[in-house]
């Protein structure tokens, strides 16, 4: 007989984790006598193999393995201390490892219980592998004795997933109080189940009685909601899991800090930066990393675009409008923020001490967003900050009768968290924006902290359990917050406090340019922080006398490496002081990483060559194709074999074996034209516009900016519906069918944005009704890009274009999207081109323009540059008024007159030209374009976020995976 002993109910226990790191069930194989005795009583004590074979004593409960009982089964003997709901625990316990009870044998003795379970593997064969017997042991004892955390997890037999089997939380006490907790246990013992039945019957559920409908009569949102409802639920277990279990092993956490978030409904984030940052979510939950993310929940995401008449007008995104059914609001989670005020000198053992004494108070209300990674049962948390009421009256402006306006103001601080700040580069001189960062700031540290300690009483080991990563400099006023909060109110020696910091930040900055990076006036700073300004300032002196004594006195390089800059506007420099705080500085691709040590920070890093690093960025294939494109997704499964590509994406290089397999071939196309209907269909639904299957999908969607080149993308359609026009009607039937697509918001206030927006729209109005062009171009624009959209878009783009002029995206993710749903590229060799250039060479995509390093001599020529004729007549017919509204265009094609050009249309117009010539020509002939597509997606791998993410987190955060067990 071999003893397994466990203590029994009366007493809290800490288990060590014993069931991390299970490996699939080995094959039997001799079994060797082992037992594990578990003393009873005492917290945390260590599990101890001995080879005794102990007699089970009165109090201890015991399970022991007999191998000699039965010829054809092994027998567990498991002695327990009677209480309801155990028997059940324990044969969920053998059913999710795969096992068969053949039968069962009960005795009770007094209070214990003592039963035989007979029970054969998978195969229905008897048990002998040690390791195997090991390990139902313990899944047994975890189960029944536990650790009080409420839950317990067994490792199913053979596949990565399981299920967790519950069981008792063990509350300290006796008598009634445990008698209740029990009785608790006993009404909710187990998971919610997902097979369909028990779905059907728990979204019924949610009809009635959360929504409140009659299950008889309820609409499609009503429906929706009630199934989001039952998801969540299932999320909440998996979220409580996974916390638990990173409370109970206290890994080093990630604290991902960022003002944006797009993650897709909730549209609380404007671009790239935001979008990138939800990717980077999923893939922090699917790698099992141990991390927060942490946001803003504003209430007017970002706004809705509405065209009237070809014009972009804005529209308020009420998106909680109908509830948001995936949110758990956490009312009890609340921390007070504090504004304005004055500082004041404080006496502390003999030393003078500031001390803020604040002026405002608003507080912050968390709301939980469960997120859920793939193929592992971790779920992580991204925690949005909503302003509320506070509950700190002006007691003053009551008592004088001012209730009214005592009120107001109350609204005025509430609003905080209101609406989204809808530029995607910088936000300078807002007050209200600087109060949204610093509400989000401390908010989240305060919370960051107060679970820090929880767990640790010394500051020193911040650094070892805390990664604090700032998203762009929007949250690098926590650099200041986190000084106040050590030296202030936890009274640590400020040097001790500075070391404790520079070791947990480190900084992404998604900006090329030195213009785009954020500054705050000191004024404003001064007067809503008044301590933080003061602390920002003690930070630059140590900074610069440090420095001085690295670079001497050359006062240039000092200047421009300060973080205060001096000048009519007296600022503070977020980057510069996010730099010199964190102990890595990311680019977002190789080039942007160069461009960042070359130019953007070429004082620092010659200072510290060390910090700086580059993550190119990912998408996550979850999203951008299992969600996004069904069709595509199971076609790559059916032809590699698995679907482990969805959490390994350099899988998809095995679609290399198959490019010239014409089935293959021929069923990707097949995918391809699917979505090109759903895109049709759409395109015909939100334009009217009926276009050809048959014709190029050519795509350009992103926010809209110069830099971006929208222009060079409608000069270009200019240019071959005027080639169109003047060709006759036998050299029109050679010309491959176009439906050009351009979608995308500019910030309110951008007007030359806003211009492209109507130029595209005049365009498609002349040429979309024009009978000579009939299919062989359609120009469509699609309104109010957003995350759905870009999913229904993506996957039926046949060609997509990234046209920045080369050295202004700091990397592009949208490329790495259409990529992978094997989409060609017509690109700048700008950003993360360059790599995807390495990694599916450049025969696989249309590349054109000027290269980084002739940017800046091209500028130089200014009016000196040659731009081709087909330029100047398309410049000529939008400024003669060809396309109509001649006076409002006109500033537009300034914008790009010869020796006016910034951006470089001009000079990059011919090479465009070419490449676009390159796609037609390689159009014509569908199984080179569509090898050309096979080869970019089995290319895209290395673009998912998973890698991102990994890179990051062992490079920069220095954390390692923390997988709940299941
Ligand atoms: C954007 C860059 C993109 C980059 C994303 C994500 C902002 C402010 N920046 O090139 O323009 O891909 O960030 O890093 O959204």
């Amino acid at each position: 007989m071999h003893t397994i002993s466990f203590p029994h109910l009366t007493n809290a226990h800490t288990f060590p984790n014993l069931l991390t790191s299970f490996p699939p069930f080995s094959s039997p194989a001799h079994f060797s006598p082992i037992s594990v005795h578990f003393p009873t009583a005492p917290r945390n004590y260590r599990l101890r193999a001995s080879t005794n074979e102990s007699t089970p004593s009165t109090s201890t409960s015991t399970i022991t393995v007999d191998n000699s009982d039965s010829a054809n089964s092994t027998a567990f003997v498991i002695r327990a201390r009677n209480r309801i709901g155990l028997l059940q625990v324990i044969t969920r316990v053998f059913k999710v490892l795969g096992l068969s009870i053949d039968r069962a044998i009960v005795e009770f003795e007094g209070d214990f219980f003592i039963k035989r379970f007979f029970v054969t593997d998978s195969h229905g064969n008897k048990i002998e592998d040690l390791e195997n017997l090991e390990r139902i042991k313990r899944a047994l004892a975890e189960a029944i004795g536990g650790d009080g955390d409420g839950t317990v997890s067994v490792v199913k037999s053979t596949a990565n997933r399981g299920i967790v089997v519950r069981r008792a939380g063990l509350v300290e006490g006796f008598g009634e109080r445990k008698a209740k907790a029990e009785r608790m246990f006993s009404l909710m013992d187990g998971f919610l189940k997902n097979d369909p039945f028990s779905l059907q019957k728990d979204i019924l559920h949610h009809v009635e009685y959360t929504v409140a409908r009659s299950r008889f009569n309820f609409d499609d949102y009503e429906a929706y909601q009630a199934l989001s409802h039952s998801v969540r639920d299932r999320l909440i277990e998996r979220w409580h899991d996974t916390h638990t279990y990173f409370k109970r092993t206290k890994p080093k956490r990630l604290y991902f800090l960022s003002l944006e978030f797009l993650m897709g409904d909730a549209a609380l984030g404007n671009g790239g930066l935001a979008r990138f940052s939800a990717c980077q979510m999923d893939s922090l939950a699917t790698l099992d990393y141990p991390a927060w993310g942490y946001g803003l929940r504003y209430e007017y995401g970002l706004f809705r675009q509405i065209i009237v008449d070809g014009f972009q007008h804005e529209q308020p995104d009420y998106w909680l409008n109908f509830g948001n059914p995936w949110e758990i609001e956490r009312i009890h989670v609340t921390y007070e923020v504090k504004f304005y005020g004055t500082v004041e000198d404080v006496d502390r053992n003999g030393e003078k001490h500031e001390v803020w004494i604040p002026g405002e108070t608003v507080e912050a209300v968390a709301y939980d967003n469960p997120i859920p990674g793939y193929g592992t049962r971790n779920t992580i948390n991204l925690r949005l900050w909503a302003a509320k009421p506070s509950n700190h009256f002006d007691l003053e402006a009551y008592n004088t009768g001012d209730y009214i306006n005592s009120i107001v103001n109350r609204q005025r601080t509430e609003s905080i968290s209101n609406v989204l700040y809808p530029d995607d580069r910088s936000h300078q001189g807002k007050e209200m924006r600087l109060k949204q960062q610093y509400f989000f700031v401390s908010a989240s540290l305060q919370d960051i902290i107060r679970r820090f300690k929880e767990a640790h009483n010394n500051f020193d080991e911040l650094p070892e359990k805390v990664a604090l990563h700032l998203n762009d400099t929007h949250p690098s006023l926590s650099i200041a917050e986190i000084m106040r909060i050590l030296v202030d109110e936890e009274q640590l020696d400020w040097n001790k406090a500075w070391n404790i910091v520079c070791k947990i930040f480190s900084f992404t900055t998604h900006t090329v340019v030195a213009e785009g990076l954020e500054k705050i006036p000191t004024d404003l700073l001064g007067s809503l922080l008044p301590r933080h300004l003061q602390i920002l300032y003690k930070i630059n002196s140590n900074f610069m006398e440090e420095l001085k004594k690295r670079i001497g006195l050359d006062y240039n390089r000092l200047s421009r490496m300060s973080i205060v800059e001096e000048g009519a506007v007296k600022s503070i420099r977020m980057a510069n002081l996010s730099i010199i705080c964190s102990h890595t500085v990311n680019g977002v691709s190789k080039l942007h990483s160069d461009t960042l040590k070359m130019r953007t920070f070429k004082d620092f890093y010659e200072l510290w060559p060390e910090k700086f690093q580059y993550t190119t960025n990912g998408v996550t294939q979850r999203r951008w194709i299992v969600v996004s494109n069904p069709s595509l997704c199971a076609l790559l499964s059916k032809w590699l074999g698995t679907e482990a590509w969805i959490r390994n994406a350099d899988l998809l290089t095995g679609l290399r074996d198959h490019v010239d397999n014409t089935g293959f071939r021929h069923e990707w196309k097949m995918v391809k034209r699917l979505n090109k209907m759903r895109l049709a269909e759409y395109i015909e639904t939100m334009s009217g516009v009926k276009v050809s299957l048959d014709a190029m999908f050519d795509v350009q969607v992103k926010r809209i900016h110069e830099y971006k080149r929208q222009l060079l993308n409608i000069f270009g359609i200019i240019h071959r519906y005027d080639c169109l026009k003047n060709m006759d009607k036998n050299d029109r039937t050679k010309v491959v069918p176009r439906v050009c697509i351009i979608g995308g918001k500019a910030a309110p206030g951008y007007e030359i944005a806003k211009k492209i927006i109507k130029l595209c729209h005049a365009v498609a109005e002349k040429i979309n009704n024009d009978a000579d062009i009939g299919d062989l171009l359609k120009l469509v624009f699609i309104p109010d890009y957003n995350v759905s959209v870009a999913e229904m878009v993506i996957p039926g783009a046949d060609l997509s274009q990234h046209l920045s002029t080369a050295g202004h995206e700091a990397s592009g993710t949208g490329s790495m999207k259409f990529l992978m749903n094997g989409c060609l590229l017509l690109a700048t060799a700008d950003g993360s081109t360059v790599e995807i250039i390495e990694e599916i060479g450049s025969d696989n995509l249309f590349l054109f323009g000027a290269k980084v390093q002739e940017v800046a001599e091209l500028r130089e020529k200014g009016g000196a540059l040659k731009v081709p004729l087909q330029f100047a007549r398309v410049l000529r017919m939008v400024r003669d008024g060809y396309f109509g509204d001649k006076d409002y265009f006109k500033s537009l094609c300034d914008t790009v007159e010869v020796g006016n050009d910034f951006y470089l249309l001009g000079s990059d117009f011919g090479s465009y030209l070419e490449a676009q010539a390159a796609a037609d020509k390689a159009f014509v002939e569908p199984e080179k374009w569509t090898k050309m597509s096979i080869l970019s997606a089995a290319g895209s791998g290395r673009f998912s976020s998973d890698r991102t993410i990994r890179e990051y987190a062992e490079r920069t955060w220095k954390i390692d995976p923390c997988q709940c067990p299941f």
